[in-house]
């Protein structure tokens, strides 16, 4: 087994003030929308209100994985306003589009909340690669600051590095971990569960291994450890949160609806909004499966995990 890196403590014991570390989020998330497609943005500069600049508005945001029926909803509801507003120029019509955006999205802002229930057990669940694993670390690092305990359930027992990963993150964060390598993933839950119950702590965050809605025994099995877990604790799992990759655009969507569909999901978490990001896709979500986003990922790092806020995303997203 290889060593794991050394703790980075500095980054999790000397937070920036809020105020510059909102900001530097705010202009990664900013230069990640800013990579989608030829860019919102830009279709208002030096534009007329006519109908080109609607067509052209309607491929900007087709190009940003807005999907076509959110598309359709969002060009709607900006002509009413730009109706009723009066407006005269294209600056004029951004914003307005930042305002049908930012209500499309509202619903969406919503806390995760903790403490309700003791353990509080999280659930987690996505297809290969969308950022479980990093999540779960930069969540916990999230909770321990606000003063929570937190134990892991490494539940991903497919691959051993999996496990391996779950552990370097558990040491940077000095938190518990539950792990049984190549053990049954139902069965290293429900020791988590009550382990945590035991042990007193405030959250047990279940890792569980990547899987495609269309690997149907798979999918069960994700059902089976809510069961599990379930009977380990008539209340939970109280959250079952799944990670999308905010690349995978239109797709994300279609995860969205299969993973609510097997588990009833109750919040979302998006990754990977500071890279080539089609954003876009949560005016899709907002509209065809509202699910609250709890957190967007903005990094790589311990500290890229923010809050979701639909006035910020909005004005990120056009620029
Ligand atoms: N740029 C960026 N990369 C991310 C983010 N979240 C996760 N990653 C990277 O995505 C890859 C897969 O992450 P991992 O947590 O192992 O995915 P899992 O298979 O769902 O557990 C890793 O290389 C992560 O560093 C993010 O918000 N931004
Ligand atoms: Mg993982």
């Amino acid at each position: 087994m290889p060593a794991p890196p050394p703790a980075p403590v500095a980054v999790v014991a000397e937070p920036a003030p809020i105020a510059t570390e909102r900001k530097s989020w705010f202009d990664k998330l900013k230069t990640g929308l800013r990579k989608t497609g030829t860019g919102i943005q830009a279709v208002f500069v030096n534009a007329q209100i006519d109908d080109a600049l609607y067509e052209e508005l309607e491929s900007a945001l087709l190009m940003a994985d807005t999907g076509v029926k959110a598309t359709e909803f969002l060009l709607d509801d900006l002509k009413g306003r730009v109706k009723r507003q009066m407006a005269t120029d294209a600056s004029q019509v951004k914003r307005l589009l930042a305002d049908a955006v930012t209500d499309l999205l509202k619903p969406l802002e919503k806390p995760l909340v903790i403490g309700e229930y003791t353990p509080t057990v999280i659930m987690v669940a996505g297809v290969n690669g969308a950022g479980k694993t990093t999540s779960i670390g930069k969540l916990t690092k999230h909770l321990a600051t606000e003063g929570a305990s937190v134990l892991l359930a490494a539940a991903d027992t497919f691959r051993a590095a999996a496990r391996e990963q779950l552990l370097v993150w558990a040491d940077r964060n000095t938190v518990e971990i539950v792990s049984n390598e190549g053990g049954d993933p139902s069965a290293v839950s429900f020791d988590a569960v009550n382990a945590g119950k035991a042990r007193g702590k405030d959250v047990v965050l279940v890792d569980t291994a990547g899987r495609l809605p269309t690997q149907l025994h798979l999918m069960d099995e994700l059902k089976k450890i809510k069961r599990v877990v379930t009977k380990a604790d008539a209340t939970a799992p109280h959250e079952v949160l799944l990670v999308i990759d905010g690349n995978t655009g239109q797709n994300a969507l279609a995860q969205v609806r299969a993973f609510d569909e097997t588990l009833g999901l109750t919040g979302l978490i998006v990754t990977k909004l500071d890279g080539t990001a089609k954003g876009g896709v949560l005016c899709a979500i907002a509209r065809e499966r509202p699910i609250p986003v709890y957190f967007i990922g903005v990094g790589e790092k311990l500290e890229d995990l923010e809050t979701f806020n639909a006035r910020e995303f909005a004005q990120a997203l056009l620029g």
